[in-house]
């Protein structure tokens, strides 16, 4: 943990009903998967939300309408910015676990894909932002490894209840343009270190070192509104239209 806070957009990811029974009881309200992401400007290019199967979740009454899913700690640290029914105490409507998510059909802002899924990922740390994840897997190397290895491993998706649809209609979305990596950077850059799959850390490590920075300060946007303009403009512009459209909400920890 840095001694700097780290600020994060929770980007919205609405659950479409009808409610499967375990959230059933949360008929009537929006409910929303909370992803905490330092990436705003991306989300064009979301194909899934990633969930942690064992990780232990809760739905946290926001207000009168919200009820977000996220970590414990997590809606802890909303109950103390303001978002919270009951200020500084977050109360929670039904627990929850990763396994109850998986499957769960998502409207999520921005996303080019209409609807997008609740999948499993093992790297997910619950210490960590909110512990939802949603995944722009053309941009990062984790999560295009996690896909690929969803994709390439029928049993791994059976043994998590993975439906074929929920993985195979998804192509990269491209959505940034980065010199020398081109517009499917995890791609190319998991391809051209030979990444097998989400194990390869050490590769991992340095396909990030090698993208992120130039990405975010050298990179351009290929899509949505601010279509051409520098990813670093984009960002800031991004959060505050999502921010405004109550789409996305401030998050620091
Ligand atoms: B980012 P940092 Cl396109 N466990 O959002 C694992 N990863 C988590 C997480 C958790 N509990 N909570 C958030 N994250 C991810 C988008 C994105 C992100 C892109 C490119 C880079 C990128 C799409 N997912 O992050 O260690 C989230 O993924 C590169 C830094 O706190 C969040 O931003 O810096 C990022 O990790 C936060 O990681």
């Amino acid at each position: 943990e840095g001694v700097q806070p780290q600020e994060y957009t929770i980007i919205k990811m609405e659950v479409v009903a009808p409610f499967p029974a375990k959230l059933r009881i949360l008929e009537g309200r929006k409910v929303f998967l909370a992803a905490a992401t330092l990436r705003p400007e991306t989300m064009y290019g979301q194909t899934n939300a990633w969930v942690l199967p064992d990780g232990k979740y809760g739905a946290f009454e926001i207000n009168d309408t919200d009820v977000f899913v996220l970590t414990q700690r997590a809606a802890l640290n909303l109950a103390y910015q303001e978002y919270s029914r009951v200020p500084e105490k977050p109360t929670c409507l039904v627990e929850l676990t990763g396994y109850d998510l998986i499957g769960l059909p998502l409207k999520s802002p921005l996303a080019l894909n209409q609807i997008i899924y609740a999948l499993p990922m093992l790297t997910i740390l619950t210490d960590k932002g909110t512990g939802i994840v949603t995944s722009v897997f053309g941009d990062k190397m984790p999560l295009f490894m996690a896909l690929h290895d969803l994709k390439s491993k029928p049993a791994f998706r059976s043994k998590y209840g993975v439906r074929d649809e929920w993985v195979m209609p998804f192509e990269i979305i491209p959505i940034i343009d980065i010199p020398e990596f081109g517009d499917k950077a995890a791609e190319k850059v998991c391809v051209d270190l030979k990444i097998k799959s989400q194990n390869d850390r050490e590769k991992l490590a340095e396909a990030k070192r090698l993208t992120y920075l130039k990405g975010f300060t050298e990179g351009t946007m290929l899509v949505g509104e601010f279509n051409g303009r520098k990813v670093q403009e984009a960002k800031a512009l991004l959060r505050s239209k999502l921010i405004e459209a109550g789409d996305a909400i401030m998050y620091s920890e």
